[in-house]
């Protein structure tokens, strides 16, 4: 059976460029900071986002708990966005590991924060409150369809928390993915904020593997925090080494899937039954509406499958498509075929 996986990008397999490179790899122990391949994806990873150091971890999640866990102690404030996947999707780890608060600001439909909002929630100096020490964000943002966040808005956020004495940590999971629908380079999205972590094995590709970037100092905290989390991987070369190629080959060509995912959204926008929202599709992820009143998310999901089309449920009536290194416009095609038949039926 033809199968079309858009359930999400982290589905992408590393591609024979990355396994050659796995296979020839250098390596070291990188607890001793031995490891050749890591160290130059460490340098790469830094040298593109414009920061003065950075550290491979084993994913987003790790990623961003160790931000966390090195810009906060116990009883800290982070303050972050009510659709955050760090908010929803990451067990609350910080909550759970770190005793990090989280103190949550409404997302707009495009994946940011009310500014004032934000300015709003940060505690004054007193014995009741806790300390007020980070702001999150993200980009693009997961949970508001995919939306890219400007470098403008991240600047305006970091001026908060400059005035504030507060750091910025972006979850850039698909911060590539931003820079391509916004038509920057990757740096000028960061260049304001204290941490970035970002995703190799997402619409890049690689197997495992996210990297966090930022100032030596904050690094050499977060090496510490990824050391307790149990994060020390040795020979993780033969993993870094397909991140390489993730960063070399598979950034430009994710406008490849912008364009997919543009393509399915338009087609999807003509079968009865189903509504989604144009203009809000802007990178590889979009989430469209069941309308009709007999059917249910979940149940033309499964209909879908049952046809080798993949795509998640994310709630009673939505539905969320991710593309990726493996679709292509003729499987666009395909799948929309797909979608005509089980909506018919
Ligand atoms: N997102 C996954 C699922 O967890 C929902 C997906 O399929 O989209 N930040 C953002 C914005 C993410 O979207 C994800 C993964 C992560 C962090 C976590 O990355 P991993 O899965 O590597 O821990």
């Amino acid at each position: 059976m033809r199968v079309v996986d858009l359930r999400s990008d982290t589905i992408t397999r590393p591609t024979p460029a990355m396994r050659r490179a796995m296979a020839e790899a250098e390596v070291g122990d990188d607890v001793f900071g031995e490891d050749p391949t890591v160290n130059r994806l460490q340098e790469m990873a830094a040298e593109r986002m414009g920061k003065e150091a950075a550290l491979f971890v084993a994913s987003g999640t790790m990623g961003n708990l160790v931000s966390l866990l090195a810009h906060c102690g116990r009883g800290d404030e982070v303050i972050l966005g009510d659709q955050a996947h760090t908010y929803i999707y990451e067990q609350g780890g910080s909550a759970a590991l770190g005793g990090i608060h989280p103190r949550v600001v409404p997302n707009q439909p495009d994946g940011t924060m009310d500014l004032q909002q934000i300015e709003d929630a940060i505690r004054p100096d007193n014995e009741h409150f806790p300390r007020s020490r980070l702001i999150a964000l993200e980009n693009t943002h997961n949970r508001c369809y995919g939306t890219p966040i400007t470098a403008e808005y991240t600047k305006a956020v970091s001026q908060i928390a400059r005035r504030h004495g507060l750091k910025v940590h972006v979850d850039g999971a698909r911060i590539f993915n931003a820079a391509i629908a916004l038509g920057v380079d990757v740096k000028e999205l960061v260049a304001d904020v204290d941490s970035v972590m970002f995703c190799l094995s997402k619409g890049l590709a690689a197997p495992v593997g996210s990297v966090v970037c930022g100032t030596r100092e904050f690094i050499a905290q977060a090496r510490r925090t990824r050391k307790v989390v149990g994060g020390g991987m040795r020979q993780a070369g033969i993993l870094a080494a397909a991140g390489i190629v993730a960063l070399t080959e598979m950034v430009d060509r994710l406008a490849e899937d912008h364009a997919n995912a543009r393509r399915l959204a338009e087609g999807l926008a003509n079968i009865d039954g189903l509504s989604v929202d144009l203009d809000r599709v802007s990178t590889n992820i979009l989430y469209f509406d069941v309308t009709r009143e007999t059917l249910t998310a979940q149940e033309l999901v499964d209909r879908l499958n049952a046809e080798g089309v993949r795509v998640l449920s994310t709630g009673p009536r939505r539905i969320r498509a991710v593309t990726n290194y493996h679709v292509s416009a003729d499987d666009i095609d395909y799948a929309l075929g797909v979608f005509q038949r089980a909506l018919r039926a």
